[in-house]
């Protein structure tokens, strides 16, 4: 390795194989009890909550370090209702036209449609917004790299956090999405990636009766 940049040690516990295997066991059953939840309740939720959260999803790895996102916390009623209405909108012709028939039969047992009411009742709207470049002193575009990874996998750890925090979630992906940039007065170097309403679920919520693939259907073993 180069060694031109100063590295500071890094220790983690150690764990025998048998609490390895006692552990990722336990996290698996607790990571498998997540589910997206399309009705939330509107009981509020702490501000310093939601931004812990956030900063475990920027605790994630991206690509030359460069952290390419921007997480925009929303709990402003009218700025919700907006949100809700451009969303609505789009999801509209999308339900009525834009999505083939095969896509809104995939969709049948999720029961979706165009109607998103949870953006005005869950107490926050989390929009991540992705960063292709930053702009530099002399207003040059700086690229940023592996963007749609990076952004990704700090969406998977805001949803691990938001489980962990006894929330739930919905990503939530209205398309196309260039009406919520516009709406957050958002920079020219920032495109939405995804919108994520946090909050308690409602009262009773029931989730479809989805079953996850196997492992023999995911893993594919070179021994
Ligand atoms: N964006 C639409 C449709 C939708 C698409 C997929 I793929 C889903 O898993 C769920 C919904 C919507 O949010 O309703």
């Amino acid at each position: 390795m180069k060694d031109n940049h100063p590295f500071i040690n890094y220790t983690q516990e150690n764990y025998s194989d048998d609490e390895m295997i006692e552990r990722s066991k336990e996290f698996y059953r607790w990571a498998d009890k997540r589910r997206s939840v399309r009705e939330f309740s509107d009981k509020p939720v702490p501000k310093e909550v939601m931004e812990n959260l956030i900063m475990t999803a920027s605790t994630a790895p991206s690509g030359a370090h460069k952290q390419p996102w921007t997480f925009c916390l929303i709990s402003n009623s009218e700025l919700k209702s907006k949100l809700r209405a451009l969303a609505e909108e789009e999801e509209r012709k999308s339900y009525e036209g834009r999505m083939s028939e095969q896509w809104l039969k995939d969709l049948e047992p999720l029961g979706t449609d165009a109607i998103k009411e949870f953006i005005d009742v869950a107490p926050w709207i989390v929009v991540i917004m992705k960063r292709p470049y930053e702009i530099g002193p002399k207003g040059e575009k700086l690229n940023n790299y592996y963007v749609p990874e990076s952004v990704g996998l700090a969406a998977g750890f805001f949803l691990m956090a938001v489980h962990h925090a006894g929330l739930v979630a919905l990503t939530h992906t209205p398309s196309p999405m260039n009406f919520i940039a516009k709406a957050l007065n958002r920079p020219e170097n920032e495109r939405p990636f995804l919108l994520i309403p946090v909050g308690h679920p409602a009262e009773g919520v029931k989730v479809p009766d989805l079953s996850r693939k196997l492992i023999g259907e995911v893993i594919e073993y070179y021994e």
